[in-house]
């Protein structure tokens, strides 16, 4: 989705592609790859709201790296929701041009690069099916949050009382797209209630399972013999839960061979984990601490799923 009117000035200045993003976060992991599967390297980093020209400059065949840290809630600033309006990474400027939304920017993309196609235009029946799948990955974003924060990161994603304050205020006119601000009201008085964490829980596993079972007709990727758009937004997902010790291998052993397959892919390995390795490793310490404490998510799932 363009932004017709960017509210922040540092917009219009931007040359080439600036990626505003954090390197563990699954929606903005999803465009790197993309990026990366086109050829497009990453590039020099700079502080997302540089606005000194060396700063905004393109570099050739690469993307500038603008990190919004989820961590230090870089997110919840003035000058990010100038830029953002939902503040949630991504965010996407090709040559002065705004775009949010992860799978729009995956679009874009095809649309303006060469290099292999991620959304199979070619083939209307191809496509349908990758659309279909991306929508259901899209429809489970609320699931993955509930999950990953109730066995990922626990108090470690409360905001505190000002931080949540500030989000509220920052979001134009009370509007609440991401639902970013219902989310944090409900889970910073009460953690994630059960009931609704088993819901999600639950629809994830059956998803998985509808994954799986398509891929054991012997086809390399999600909606055939290539790589699209859906694979890209499930290897992400996929990734995010592997981090807290899901057991796809137990369950769902097909889909666990695609994954492995996926993120043996250079687009993956550079774009999507080059800089990511460490809070990769240290979610999944802590989500093998929580195992061996008797409360990880695996043994959450393999009851559930039994
Ligand atoms: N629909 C949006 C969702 C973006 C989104 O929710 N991003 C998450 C990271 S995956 C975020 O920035 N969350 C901020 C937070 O949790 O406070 C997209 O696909 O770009």
């Amino acid at each position: 989705m363009k932004i017709e009117l960017p509210k922040s000035p540092i917009v219009s200045k931007l040359e080439g592609f600036h990626l505003f993003h954090y390197d563990a976060a699954p929606c903005a992991q999803r465009v790197r790859f993309a990026l990366h599967e086109k050829g497009i390297a990453r590039g020099r980093e700079v502080r997302f709201d540089a606005d000194d020209p060396g700063s905004c400059a393109g570099q050739d065949g690469a993307w500038v790296s603008r990190q919004v840290s989820l961590a230090k809630k870089e997110h919840l600033t003035a000058s990010y929701a100038q830029i953002q309006p939902n503040l949630v990474v991504p965010a996407l400027v090709h040559n002065g041009d705004l775009h949010i939304e992860s799978m729009d920017i995956v679009a874009y993309l095809d649309e303006v690069l060469g290099g292999p196609r991620l959304i199979p235009k070619h083939d209307p029946a191809l496509l349908a099916d990758a659309q279909a799948l991306t929508d259901l990955g899209k429809s489970l974003h609320r699931s993955i949050r509930f999950v990953t924060f109730r066995w990922g990161l626990r108090g470690l994603a409360r905001l505190s009382g000002k931080e949540e304050q500030r989000l509220k205020e920052l979001l134009a006119k009370g509007d609440d797209a991401e639902q970013l601000a219902s989310f944090y009201e409900a889970y910073d008085k009460q953690s994630i209630p059960d009931a609704a964490y088993f819901a999600h829980l639950d629809k994830l596993n059956a998803a998985f399972a509808q994954l799986d079972r398509r891929l054991q007709d012997g086809r390399a990727f999600l909606t055939g013999n290539d790589l699209t758009m859906a694979d890209i937004l499930w290897a992400m997902k996929t990734l995010r839960l592997l981090e807290c010790d899901y057991p796809f291998k137990q369950l769902f052993p097909t889909y666990a061979e695609w994954y492995s397959k996926v993120s043996r892919r250079r687009s993956f390995r550079e774009g999507v984990m080059s800089k990511h390795k460490l809070m990769s490793s240290a979610f999944r310490a802590k989500a093998s601490v929580e195992q061996v404490l008797g409360m990880g998510l695996k043994r959450e799932v393999l009851r559930r799923v039994a």
